[in-house]
């Protein structure tokens, strides 16, 4: 009966619409009278994910073997539109919606972003989610359900303000909260040495306070499949078990023991908004800790339901370590199966070893974590101790290789001295993992050459691998494009395409076709006026859709140098003033548009925004995020990827701007690079400095042998002059050129940046298609592929039961 009755699932009008008007009544407990737009939204998210959860039972039924994924940021956004066009049901969907009075695209718009990420990091978790269900692998995410993402960002007098984005306030409907799913997670404590029945050492951490993890789960519908996979994400609570303190209860403080609860919600409370820099507050290691703790005993307890003994652990488990935020996982693996499961440090060192790998994201010295001894020793002893001993047994091989090597030892330790005592998070996480891998070509060779090279000596190259970011079609196509989708599907004959992106390449036979390029262009045009909408309601600014769009969106950074970008609108700017009427007439209009979130707390990137909204007719988009990124990005004629080379680990934006028809102004850095390998390099405008140059032209820089170019200098001339308001206000950006020995060469980098050509517009057009068309290798499909993860299910591929 069962089974009967859950096959029950159509995918048709009239059964969207019973369980639409279902979950109105008794989800929602409203009536049709009294339905706005986002009561539509939650009621269609209710009817899509009510089943969901047979893929898992499927994969428990297969005994496969599993991949988790574990990140403490996933940058996912909206979720309707995505989930409708994955499931194929998107005609369906609009068709019942309408028939009841709502227009899908309406409902669509109400969803809150979900913004559990900074940026790259998080947003590459998100595309390997929908590549992993897509590609039917038996996947999980784990991450952290915070209670306040990314901080929603205001331009008040031209300054970025923060405001709390408490994204959970209506409820979430796409997660399922899991009350049975639950474990509890020491911090502080003591650890007490004894012996175990047979003489040996034991040990084992007691005492300090515990709090309780509680799953949410997260459906992630592959696309054209019937898979779905899961994130599952953790959300601290007190301990069912002492809701109160009951001492301070009794002794009549209450607000003490309200304290204790507040403590325990305080873990998961708010994602840092630090990106690539690390703050070292022991809150964020506590989070780290939390999430490593939950995730391995649920990842344990699946385990143990297959009755295996401990050697099979690596062959029913992998764990992918989204940089070295969940690196704890190394030592708390290693406790719990020596401490807890009493087995020897050898075996279970093997184990772990197999178990993990690591991605690296980045070279920038100051997003390295380290954590400092003195923290992990009062946080978690045990822990601390584990560290130690990993840290011995290690530099006792690497002794044995190179003997009286002291330096070598000190480089290597996991232990940095100096100025005091602290863990690098990368040299466990490295020494822990089966494979480290970079996120770009350049950057994986730079991590071998750079950071990791002692290691490659002492490992062998063959450890550290790359595996170049992707993005995914879907919804940075597919869905944020919906126009240029239909037309390549039209022009292919058929979608197959958004799966296999190779395909692609089909399109290169029509770039020389007057009417398709005038059809790409067209759709361009209808993006461009999108975007004008978008900044007319945001910024109240009229744009000319005529005009060439040039966009530089990402996170604030020095080393992503938007101060150059705008120094270098200043300077265009400088020399329309000079100019005739007549040349004038001959540039062509340029709109220049930035968005972008700063740290709080890095001052110099504040007060690049700043700067940037003193300069007139430049637009600055407040608060980007994903769901602005699916406007913005199709809209572009061009985008800025112009970092100093050898900073940016990847870039994954410029591989969705590409897709889309945009071209590109970027650094030989990156991502940038293998995209030029891919499209070639006419069709991008290059420029800079090349990453085996930037030692000698910083040093060059710092000891002032170059002199500052002409060009830039005028521009400085014009700011001190007060053409952009107080100068006062940038004299520390200004210095970071001068007195600051121009660390990330804009002055060397600035001659070449500043001018790209859009007047042949048939050549344009052409560039356009043939490089979106040489975009396959970009896909975050080939990245999972090439990950090299337990092999997926080719039964699952079957069309999916709707809902
Ligand atoms: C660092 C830290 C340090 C501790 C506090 C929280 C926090 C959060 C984020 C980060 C940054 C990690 C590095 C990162 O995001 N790298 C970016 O990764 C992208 C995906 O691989 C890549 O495309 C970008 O180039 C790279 O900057």
């Amino acid at each position: 009966l069962w089974t009967k009755l859950c096959a029950n699932k159509g995918s048709d009008v009239s059964t969207v619409q019973q369980s639409f008007v279902q979950h109105v009544q008794s989800t929602l407990a409203r009536t049709y009278f009294n339905i706005d737009n986002f009561a539509g939204y939650q009621a269609a998210a209710h009817s899509l994910i009510t089943h969901w959860d047979e893929t898992q039972q499927h994969h428990t039924k297969l005994d496969v073997k599993r991949v988790y994924y574990l990140s403490l940021e996933f940058l996912m956004g909206r979720s309707l539109g995505n989930a409708v066009l994955n499931m194929g049901l998107q005609g369906t969907f609009s068709e019942a919606l309408k028939q009841l009075g709502f227009s899908l695209e309406d409902v669509i718009d109400e969803e809150r972003d979900a913004a559990l990420g900074n940026g790259g990091l998080g947003r590459l978790a998100a595309c390997f989610m929908d590549s992993l269900a897509t590609l039917d692998y038996p996947a999980w995410g784990y991450g952290l359900r915070y209670t306040y993402g990314i901080f929603q960002q205001k331009i008040l007098n031209g300054y970025q303000v923060e405001v709390p984005d408490y994204w959970l306030s209506f409820g979430n409907p796409w997660e399922v909260e899991r009350l049975d799913v639950s474990y509890s997670v020491r911090f502080y404590g003591q650890v007490a040495k004894g012996k175990d029945a047979s003489g040996k050492s034991s040990y084992s951490w007691h005492g300090g306070e515990e709090v309780e993890a509680v799953a949410y789960d997260v459906p992630i519908p592959g696309f054209g499949t019937k898979s779905t996979i899961n994130i599952r994400l953790w959300s601290s609570k007190p301990l069912r078990s002492c809701y109160f303190d009951l001492h301070s209860f009794n002794e009549g403080n209450y607000q003490k023991s309200v304290e204790l609860q507040q403590r325990a919600e305080q873990i998961t409370s708010v994602l840092y908004p630090n990106d690539n820099t690390m703050a070292g507050k022991e809150l964020r290691l506590k989070q780290q800790y939390f999430f490593v703790s939950a995730t391995l005993q649920d990842i344990i307890r699946r385990f143990k339901k297959s009755k295996r003994a401990w050697s099979e652990f690596p062959n029913q488990v992998a764990i992918q370590l989204n940089d070295t935020h969940p690196t704890l996982g190394i030592p708390e693996l290693m406790r719990i199966l020596v401490d807890l499961e009493g087995l020897e440090w050898d075996e279970s060192w093997d184990i772990v070893t197999k178990v993990y790998s690591f991605t690296n994201h980045t070279v920038l010295p100051e997003a390295m974590e380290k954590w400092p001894v003195s923290m992990i020793s009062n946080l978690l002893p045990r822990h601390m101790q584990i560290i130690y001993d990993i840290n011995l047994f290690f530099l006792q091989k690497v002794e044995a290789l190179f003997p009286g090597d002291r330096a070598r030892l000190a480089r290597m330790s996991i232990i940095e001295e100096s100025p005091y005592q602290q863990v690098r998070m990368a040299f466990l996480a490295v020494i822990g993992s089966h494979t480290v891998n970079g996120v770009a070509a350049i950057h994986s060779n730079l991590i071998k050459s750079t950071i990791f090279s002692d290691f490659v000596e002492f490992y062998g190259a063959s450890k550290f691998q790359n595996k170049t970011n992707g993005i995914t079609p879907r919804r940075w196509l597919h869905q944020a494009n919906p126009k240029l989708s239909a037309l390549i599907s039209e022009k292919l004959g058929g979608q197959g395409w958004l799966t296999q992106l190779d395909k692609l390449e089909g399109l290169i036979k029509f770039a020389d076709d007057e009417n398709f390029q005038k059809a790409w262009m067209d759709v361009k045009k209808q993006n461009k006026i999108r975007l004008a909408e978008l900044i007319r309601d945001t910024c109240k600014v009229i744009i000319n859709p005529e005009a060439m769009y040039d966009v530089q969106v990402k996170r604030i950074h020095e080393y992503k140098r938007q101060f150059m970008n705008i120094l270098s609108v200043v300077h265009r700017y400088l020399d329309l003033k000079r100019m005739s009427p007549a040349e004038i007439k001959e540039t062509v209009p340029r709109v220049v548009i930035f968005g972008g979130k700063a740290a709080p707390g890095y001052y110099i990137a504040k007060m690049v925004i700043k700067l940037i909204n003193s300069v007139a007719e430049v637009v600055f988009i407040p608060d980007y995020n994903i769901s602005n990124a699916e406007v913005i990005i199709p809209a572009s004629d061009i985008s800025e990827h112009i970092s100093t080379a050898g900073t940016e680990a990847s870039g994954t934006s410029n591989m969705k701007f590409v897709l889309n028809g945009g071209l590109i102004i970027g650094t030989m850095d990156g991502a940038n690079i293998e995209i030029a390998e891919e499209i070639g390099q006419d069709k991008m405008f290059i420029f800079g400095c090349l990453a085996e140059q930037v030692d000698d032209a910083r040093h060059n820089q710092k000891y002032r042998k170059t002199s500052m170019n002409p060009d830039l200098e005028g521009v400085l001339d014009a700011l001190k002059a007060g053409r952009f308001g107080d100068f006062e206000n940038f004299a520390p950006l200004v210095d970071t050129l001068t007195i600051g020995g121009d660390y990330y060469l804009i002055s060397h980098d600035f001659a070449s940046c500043t001018y790209a050509a859009y007047r042949d517009k048939k050549q344009w057009a052409r560039n356009s298609i043939i490089s979106a068309a040489k975009m396959g290798k970009f896909s975050s499909d080939r990245s999972i592929r090439e990950l090299d993860l337990p092999s997926h299910d080719p039964d699952a591929r079957q069309s999916r039961p709707a809902v």
